[in-house]
C-alpha cells in the first residue's frame, strides 16, 4: 500500500497561476457555501455568529488570539474557521446501519475526505478480535472493556494516551491525571509533531516553552518576520493583526520557498479597503529561501549585525540588556563571526544583497517580532534554527519590551493549553509535586513516550493499549506504513472522536469508537450546563460554550468519557472525585487553579469578559532555564542537501483541509483544482530532471535504512518554489517521512525536509473509490 487506498484519482487536475492575494469577498462566499452545504442557515447563524464572541464558541480552526472584547467584529471568524466549525456542525450522521453496510476493510479503502464526509459519529462502536466489522456497544460495556484491558496490563507503561490539540483544558487535565494515577507518563500529543522544536529551543534559551508576544505587541511592532508559515490558509485572522500593524507603520519580511498568497496581499472582508479596494500589501520584502535555509539566514543576519556594531561601536547592539539579561554572548559572537558567506548563500539560495537589505531593515527598526510555524519546526535542525532566531532577537533587545518578541504561531486551537494542563511525556517535577500534594498519589517520575517513540514501542509489541483523545494519529504520524503496522500490533485501540477517520480503520485486535460532543454543542451534566476553557497562541485562557443540540443523544462529553473510564479503572488509591468532576467542570478548574501557576481563582476570573493572561516571566526579565538568564547559543552549521537528481520535499497543507482531513481536492490560492496528488516543482528542475508538466510520477524518499518509501502517482506541477525544492500535500505524503528522520533534541518528524527522487509512475494498483 504505497498509494493510500481510496486516494482520489488525479485525472481531474487543473492548474492556474498562484493567486497574489488572500481573503476578501471570495473567502466569505466560500465559507458560506461550505457551511450551507453541511448545515442549515439557522445552524450557520448559531455557530458562526457566536464564534469567538465573548460568550461564544472558541473557533476550532487555529490558536490565533481574539481581539479584546470591545474590538471584535460582528463576524470574528475567517473562511477556514467557518469551514472547520461547519464540518463539525454538519447535519449528516453515522449510526450502526452505516457500520453494518461497510466492513472495516471497506472503510479502509475509502479516502480521508470520504471518511470525514460521512458525518458525525453517533453511538459507541466496538470491533471485536477476529471481526471485520464495528458493532454497537453500550457505554457501560465499553468502559468495562477498556478497564479490564487496562487492569490486565503487566505495567501501566504498556498503555499510551495520545491527545490532539482540540481537546479542552478540562478534558486534557482529566486525561493526564488519569494516566498518571494509573502510573504512566506515556502522554504523546500532536505537539510532538508540531511545535515541539519551538518548545525545546525556547525553554533552553528563554526559560519558557511559549511565545512572548501579545496581539498588542504585533500591532505595535516596527518590523515583523513571517518565517515558514502560510497565514492566508492556516491562520487567516493573523492577517487582520498584520493589517493593523501595517496601518500603524510596520514593515513585514516574509521568508518562504513558496510565494504564498497571504504573505503578499490581504483583502480584509471586514472593511471597504478589502471589499472594494486593493487590500493591503503584507510583505514589503519576500525572501525566496531554500527549504531548511533559515538557520543560515539568521546566522548571516546576526553576523552582519555584529559587523555593523564593529563599524559603529555602541550603536547597534543592546549592550545594557545583553549585560543584565543574557549569558553566552562571547561564545555566540565568536562562532557567528566565523561563518562562511558562501555557505550561507548556498544554504539559503539568496544573494548577499538580500541579506544585507534585511540587516538594514533591522537597523532601522526599534521593535522587531519573529513569527514562525511548521516551515521552521519540522526540520532536522529546527532547534538550532529557533535558537538562532532567539540570538537574533536578543542582539538588539527585541525580547521583553512592548512590540517585540518571539511568536511561534500555534496550530490546533488548544494545543498550548493541553501542555499547560500537563499533557506532556516529560512534565517537570514541580507540576508532578503539585499533583501529588493535591491528590495524594505518587505520579510516576521517569519520562514517558512521545509520538515517535510510541510508534516504535507499539511496533516492538511493548504497547498493548492505545487511547486517543481526539486527532487522527495514524494519518498525522510519519512513515504511514510503519505507523499502521504499529497500530495493528496493539491489543486494543480506542478513539474519542467526533468524525470518522483512518485511525478507526487501522486499529488493534479490539477497537473502540467513543463518539463525543464537539465544541459547537451544548454540554449538559448533572450539575447543569457546562462550558470548557482553552488557551490561545498568546497564552490567554478563556471559555468556549456550544449552542447546538448534541449530534446524538448517545454522545458523551470528553470529560464524561474520561471520568467514567477513570472510575471504572482506578482502584481508589488516589483521592480523585471523578464523579464530581463529571458533574461540574468547575470542580476540575478548582484543582487546576491550585496546580497551574497563573490560574489561581480560575473559576471566578475565567467568567469575567475577556480572558486570563497567563504570566509570561520573560516579559518581566525572569528566565526559568538552567542559567537563569536569556541564553545566547553557538549553533553548529547545518544545511539540508539533496544529491544530484534529487529534490528536497516539504509536505504541507492545502487551503482546503484541516490537518489530516481534506475537505475538497482544491487549493484555491495556489491555483490547483481537482486533485491533491500533485508535486510542485520549480520549472527549471522540471526541465533538468527531464520531466514534463502534468506527468505522472512516483515520489521515492531516500533514507539510510534502504527501505523503499514510495508515494505513487503524483502529477508534476511546475510552480515557483525555490530551485532544488518541491512541495506536496500531507497526509498523502507521510508515507515518505522515515520514522527515524527527526529533529535533533525535540524528536519531531522532519516533514519539511525529505530527500526524494521522482520516477515515472508505476501502473496504478487499486481503483480509487469515492
Ligand atoms: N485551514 C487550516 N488551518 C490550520 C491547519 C489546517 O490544516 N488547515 N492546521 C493547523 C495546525 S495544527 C498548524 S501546526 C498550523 C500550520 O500552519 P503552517 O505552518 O502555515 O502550515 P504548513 O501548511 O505546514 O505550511 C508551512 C509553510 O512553511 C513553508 N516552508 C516549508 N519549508 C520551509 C523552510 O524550510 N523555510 C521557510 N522559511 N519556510 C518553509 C511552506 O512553504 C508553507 O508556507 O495551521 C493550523 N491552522
Ligand atoms: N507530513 C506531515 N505530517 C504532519 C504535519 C505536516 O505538516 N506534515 N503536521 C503535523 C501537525 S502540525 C499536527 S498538529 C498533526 C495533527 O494531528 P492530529 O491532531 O492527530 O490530527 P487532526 O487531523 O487534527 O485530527 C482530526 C480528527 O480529530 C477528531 N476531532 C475533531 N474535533 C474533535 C473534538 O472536538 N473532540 C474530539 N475528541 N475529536 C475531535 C475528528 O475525529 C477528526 O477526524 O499532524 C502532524 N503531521
Ligand atoms: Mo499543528
Amino acid at each position: 500500500m504505497k498509494k493510500a487506498p481510496g486516494d482520489e484519482p488525479n485525472e481531474a487536475l487543473t492548474v492556474t497561476p498562484p493567486k497574489k492575494w488572500a481573503a476578501g469577498v471570495p473567502a466569505v462566499v466560500h465559507a458560506l457555501e461550505y457551511s450551507l452545504e453541511e448545515t442549515s442557515p439557522r445552524r450557520t447563524g448559531e455557530t458562526l455568529l457566536t464564534m469567538n464572541q465573548v460568550d461564544g464558541i472558541d473557533c476550532p480552526g487555529c490558536a490565533w488570539a481574539d481581539p479584546s472584547p470591545g474590538h471584535r467584529h460582528r463576524n470574528e471568524y475567517c473562511e477556514n474557521g467557518a469551514k472547520h466549525i461547519n464540518d463539525e456542525a454538519t447535519t449528516r450522521r453515522i449510526n450502526a446501519d452505516f457500520f453494518r453496510k461497510y466492513t472495516v476493510s471497506e472503510l479502509g479503502r475509502r479516502s480521508d475526505a470520504w471518511l470525514n464526509q460521512q458525518g458525525r459519529l453517533t453511538e459507541p462502536m466496538v470491533k471485536r478480535p477476529g471481526s471485520d466489522s464495528y458493532e454497537p456497544i453500550s457505554w457501560n460495556d465499553a468502559f468495562g472493556l477498556l478497564a479490564s484491558e487496562l487492569k490486565s496490563l503487566e505495567s501501566p507503561d504498556e498503555a499510551v494516551f495520545y491527545t490532539s490539540g482540540r481537546a479542552s483544558n478540562e478534558a486534557a487535565f482529566a486525561l493526564q491525571l488519569f494516566a498518571r494515577a494509573l502510573g504512566t507518563n506515556n502522554l504523546p500529543d500532536c505537539s510532538n509533531m508540531c511545535h515541539e522544536s519551538s518548545g525545546y529551543a525556547l525553554h533552553e534559551t528563554l526559560g519558557t516553552g511559549k511565545g512572548t508576544v501579545s496581539l498588542d505587541d504585533l500591532h505595535n511592532a516596527d518590523l515583523i518576520f513571517l518565517v515558514g508559515q502560510n497565514p492566508g490558509s492556516n491562520h487567516p485572522r493573523q492577517l487582520s493583526a498584520l493589517e493593523q500593524a501595517k496601518l500603524n507603520g510596520a514593515r513585514v519580511i516574509a521568508v518562504n520557498p513558496l510565494p504564498e498568497a497571504g504573505l503578499l496581499r490581504f483583502k480584509n472582508p471586514q472593511n471597504a479597503r478589502g471589499v472594494i479596494g486593493h487590500g493591503i500589501q503584507i510583505a514589503d520584502r519576500f525572501l525566496h529561501i531554500r527549504n531548511g535555509g533559515d538557520l543560515a539566514l539568521f546566522q548571516g543576519i546576526n553576523r552582519l549585525l555584529l559587523e555593523a556594531e564593529d563599524a559603529r561601536p555602541g550603536e547597534v547592539l543592546a549592550h545594557d540588556f545583553i549585560r543584565s539579561d543574557t549569558k553566552g554572548f562571547e561564545e555566540f559572537a565568536e562562532h557567528a563571526r566565523g561563518i562562511d558567506w558562501d555557505d550561507i548563500l548556498t544554504a539559503t539560495g539568496l544573494t548577499r544583497e538580500e541579506v544585507e537589505q534585511v540587516r538594514d531593515e533591522v537597523l532601522r527598526s526599534d521593535r522587531v517580532i519573529v513569527c514562525w510555524a511548521m516551515g521552521i519546526t519540522q526540520h532536522k535542525h529546527a532547534v538550532p534554527t529557533i535558537r538562532e532566531i532567539v540570538n537574533f532577537l536578543l542582539l538588539r533587545g527585541n525580547v521583553g519590551r512592548a512590540g517585540t518578541g518571539a511568536c511561534p504561531v500555534r496550530g490546533h486551537s488548544n494545543v498550548q493549553g493541553d501542555r499547560t494542563m500537563g499533557i506532556w511525556e516529560q512534565m517537570p517535577d514541580d507540576f508532578l509535586d503539585a499533583l501529588q500534594a493535591e491528590f495524594g498519589f505518587d505520579p510516576p517520575r521517569p519520562h514517558g513516550l512521545d509520538s515517535v517513540n510510541s510508534i516504535k514501542a507499539m511496533r516492538e509489541g511493548r504497547i498493548k493499549f492505545f487511547l486517543a483523545l481526539a486527532g487522527n494519529f495514524v494519518r498525522a504520524a510519519p512513515d504511514s506504513e510503519i505507523t499502521e503496522e504499529a497500530m495493528r500490533n496493539c491489543r486494543l485501540t480506542a478513539q474519542i472522536s467526533t468524525k470518522l477517520n483512518r485511525s478507526h480503520t487501522v486499529c488493534g485486535e479490539t477497537a473502540l469508537i467513543l463518539p463525543t460532543l464537539g465544541r459547537t454543542e451544548r454540554d449538559i451534566q448533572a450539575d447543569g450546563e457546562q462550558f470548557v476553557t482553552v488557551e490561545n497562541s498568546m497564552s490567554e485562557v478563556h471559555t468556549s460554550r456550544g449552542r447546538l443540540q448534541p449530534g446524538s443523544s448517545l454522545l458523551l462529553s470528553e470529560v464524561a468519557i474520561l471520568c467514567r473510564l477513570a472510575r471504572r479503572t482506578l482502584d481508589g488509591t488516589a483521592d480523585i472525585p471523578w464523579e464530581q468532576f463529571e458533574a461540574d467542570y468547575g470542580a476540575i478548574r478548582d484543582r487546576i487553579s491550585r496546580i497551574v501557576p497563573g490560574l489561581h481563582d480560575f473559576n471566578r476570573r475565567v467568567t469575567r469578559p475577556g480572558s486570563i493572561q497567563l504570566p509570561n516571566p520573560v516579559n518581566e526579565g525572569v528566565y526559568h532555564n538552567a542559567v537563569g538568564k536569556a541564553l545566547f547559543t553557538a549553533n553548529a552549521w547545518e544545511m539540508l542537501h539533496a544529491p544530484e537528481g534529487h529534490l528536497l520535499l516539504q509536505t504541507l497543507r492545502s487551503h482546503d483541509q484541516w490537518n489530516t482531513v481534506p475537505y475538497t481536492s482544491n487549493d484555491r490560492y495556489r491555483g490547483i483544482r481537482g486533485s491533491r496528488r500533485v508535486v510542485l516543482v520549480n520549472p527549471q528542475d522540471v526541465a533538468e530532471l527531464g520531466l514534463a508538466e502534468g506527468q505522472h510520477v512516483d515520489l521515492i524518499s531516500v533514507w539510510s535504512d534502504q527501505v523503499e518509501r514510495r508515494a505513487e502517482d503524483f502529477r508534476v506541477v511546475p510552480y515557483p518554489t525555490t530551485k532544488g525544492c518541491a512541495a506536496a500535500y500531507y497526509p498523502e505524503t507521510n508515507v515518505l517521512v522515515p520514522l527515524e528522520s527527526v529533529a535533533d533534541k525535540s524528536n519531531q518528524p522532519t516533514s519539511k525536509g525529505i530527500v526524494v527522487r521522482l520516477e515515472p509512475a508505476t501502473p496504478r494498483r487499486d481503483a480509487a473509490q469515492g
